[in-house]
Order: C-alpha cells, then structure tokens, then sequence
C-alpha cells in the first residue's frame, strides 16, 4: 500500500520518468522557508553565491526540514523503497527578468552514480509556470542515456552548460507548481527551463538526489544524508543535520561536500566554472 502518492501516480513514474504536482507544504509554511530564505541572503550573502548554492541544506535548517519533509519522505519511498540517502542539493534561483535557463539534459549524466534509478524533487518556494521559467520533462525519454555536449554557455545555469540536442520539444510538458509543491523526477529523464519573464524571483529547491542505499559513487568515496530506514552497505559517509544555521563547523563539512561534488561533476571536463 503505498504511503503518498496513488498508484496511477507511481504508474506515471515509471512510464513518464516524473510526476508533478505534489502538494508537499502549505502556501503559508511555504511562505515562512521563503521568508527565511531571503533572511538569509541578507545576513549571509556569501552562502548563496558560486558554490554555495551546492548543499544548502547542510547549513540552514529551513531547507534541511525540507529534505526531511515527512509527505515528499513518504512519497519518494513508495517509489525506491524505505532506506533513503539524500545526496546533493541545488538553490535554482531566477532573478526576474533572468536570462538563465536550463538546456535539455538528464542530471544522472555527470553525477557519477553506479545506477541512474534514484528520484529528483524539486520544490518551488515561488510560483513556477511557464511565464517565471519553470521546468520541462519529456515524458518517457528516461528510458536510456542520451549524448550530452558541454557548450558552457553563458546564460545556461548548468555547470557545464550540458546539452542534449535533438529533442523533440513537441513532445514537452510543462510541469508548472505554486509554492510549497513538488516534482519527481527521475535522473535520466530529460528536461530542462526557460528564462523567467516574470517580474518575481523564481526559486526552486531541488534535491538531486534521493536514492537507495546500495547505489554506489564509483568516482571516489563521497557522503550523503540517510534520511529514512538503515544504512547496510557503508557506500558514503553519512553526514550529520545542522541544528542551527551557518555553524561554523557545518560550513567546513558543506566546504568539504561541495569540493568532492564539484570534483565528480567536472570530471573530464575541458573547463571548471565557478558554481
Ligand atoms: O531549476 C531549473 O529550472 C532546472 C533544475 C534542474 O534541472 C533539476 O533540478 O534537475
């Protein structure tokens, strides 16, 4: 019986490689992380710039509760099973008037996992539409890994500014979500995002991703956060909750984190861009 999400749901998954919307938060306890959120920014710029938008959530509660969230823990169970890690997170922000955007890609391509089989959530502190830039999925093109080419473009917010050509955009579905829903997505479906024409900030919170526990990192030993059932298989290090936010000694371990994971998603790569 599954725990969240319904078994048309879980059947979409399978069939579409995602599934959207998700109401996970409440517009109101939404509003309360953005407000935070923004908080933070102010106080500690520095923590959202370059890099730092790599693993929020190792040094601010407010995403932390995110990644623990009981509903979207519930939901990503009924689709990989009751031992969860969650490994990496990204602040996705578009600016208004933003010309950042998202190529086609599939994000299991430089993530250097032993199975491409985990679930991506992407949660929206802002409203998410067509107009404010929000995501794109091609329904079914998770079944196999498609050629990426690094074009480091410079409005392309992906690291490598990667690229899948040759979609057929015909076939895309927008996956529009008001504050406080979600996405799933798995990591070999292809997607992607338009800039933001709006004149709000669109800020998306991703968590790339949760995955079983016997998945394996074969470019070097890495961490990750189990945040449901029991670890067997000692693949990662498994990494602490932060209990305030910005302490001193979770920065260094988010430090450590966001060079490890910089390391694996630039590998081979010709050049290394600063986020
Ligand atoms: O925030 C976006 O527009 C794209 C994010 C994305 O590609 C992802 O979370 O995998």
């Amino acid at each position: 019986m599954p725990k969240f999400l319904t078994q048309k749901q879980i059947n979409n998954f399978e069939k579409d490689g995602f599934v959207s919307p998700l109401n996970i938060l409440s517009v109101e306890e939404c509003l309360q992380i953005k407000d935070e959120l923004e908080d933070a920014e102010k106080t500690w710029p520095e923590a959202f710039e370059g890099t730092a938008r790599n693993n929020p959530h190792l040094v601010f509660k407010f995403l932390d509760e995110i990644v623990h969230n009981k509903r979207l823990l519930d939901a990503v169970e009924d689709l990989i099973g009751i031992s969860i890690l969650a490994y990496h997170t990204v602040l996705f922000i578009k600016e208004p008037k933003d010309e950042g955007f998202v190529s086609w890609h599939q994000d299991g391509k430089y993530m250097g996992l032993s199975e491409d089989v985990g679930v991506t959530s992407w949660m929206a502190l802002t409203e998410s539409n067509a107009l404010s830039g929000c995501m794109s999925m091609i329904p079914g093109s998770h079944k196999y890994m498609h050629e990426h080419i690094d074009t480091y473009g410079k409005n392309n917010i992906l690291t490598r500014g990667q690229k899948i050509d040759a979609v057929d955009e015909t076939k895309a579905v927008l996956t529009p979500l008001r504050p406080g829903q979600c996405s799933l997505h798995c990591p070999t479906v292809i997607h992607g995002s338009q800039p933001n024409k709006s004149d709000y900030r669109r800020i998306g919170f991703a968590i790339q991703t949760y995955m079983r526990t016997d998945i394996k990192q074969t470019l070097g030993r890495t961490s990750a956060q189990l945040v449901r059932g029991t670890d067997e298989h000692n693949n990662f290090d498994l990494l602490e909750r932060p209990s305030i936010n910005m302490e001193t000694s979770q920065i260094k371990i988010r430090n450590k984190v966001n060079h490890e994971w910089g390391d694996i998603l630039y590998n081979g790569a010709v050049e290394k861009r600063n986020y």
